[in-house]
């Protein structure tokens, strides 16, 4: 049970995009099953930020943009290892458009991220070169916000990220379990959770009601 929710908790909903959802570039499955209960969690909060991921067409984060390379697999970028994706959330095409049931009239703040074209962003907070801040940990502070729930796609990477980065900065953390959906590439969702219990985020299932 989440308890009652006040004025210093803020919910993150993270890339409840086309692209991740059904027939979407990633084509997992389980993204349109999540929209309702985030709807109907998003009306209980008086901080609500919803985040999009938002590629240049030709991104470094595309495994297109880089000659013979194949997705799903890692390069070396000036900043560090960067995993390659297939061409998604491209600026203006309906794979970078929230889910249509999706009510983003209940989002106080839409963050766009990964809008730089040599540098990903999978958390909402600090981008991969792992120095470029969003913003959002000034944003939430200044709103009074001591408590970040965080749900959305994917739990193993800007979930996990967003998550490990909020405590990072100062935030009591809670991963929605259930309201969260996985990529999981080779293990990488046992390590994301591991990662995300060692860095003291709180798992919790949401029941509607
Ligand atoms: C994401 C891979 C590439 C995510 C974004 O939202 O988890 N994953 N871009
Ligand atoms: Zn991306």
């Amino acid at each position: 049970m989440l308890g009652e929710f006040g004025s210093d908790d803020a919910l993150i909903v993270v890339d409840v995009q086309n692209d991740f959802c059904e027939e979407g570039a990633f084509d997992l499955l389980g993204g349109g099953a999540i929209v309702a209960p985030i709807n109907a969690l998003a009306q209980k909060f008086q901080t609500v930020v919803m985040t999009q991921d938002f590629h240049p067409a030709g991104h470094s984060s595309f495994a297109s943009s880089h000659e013979g390379a194949e997705a799903f697999t890692q390069i070396d970028m000036p900043y560090g290892p960067q995993t390659l994706w297939p061409d998604h959330c491209i600026q203006g095409t309906p794979g970078a458009a929230f889910h249509p049931a999706l009510e983003t009239t209940a989002a106080h703040l839409i963050l766009r991220k990964g809008c730089q074209l040599d540098l990903d962003s999978y958390s909402a907070f600090v981008e991969n070169d792992r120095k470029t801040k969003t913003g959002l940990d000034g944003y939430l502070r200044s709103r009074g916000v001591r408590r970040v729930f965080v749900c959305g796609i994917a739990t193993d990477f800007c979930v996990a990220w967003s998550a490990v980065d909020a405590v990072d900065h100062g935030f009591e953390t809670v991963l929605l379990r259930n309201l969260s959906v996985e990529i999981d590439l080779e293990g990488s969702l046992q390590a994301q959770l591991d990662a995300m219990s060692a860095a003291g985020v709180r798992m919790e299932r949401y029941e509607a009601g």
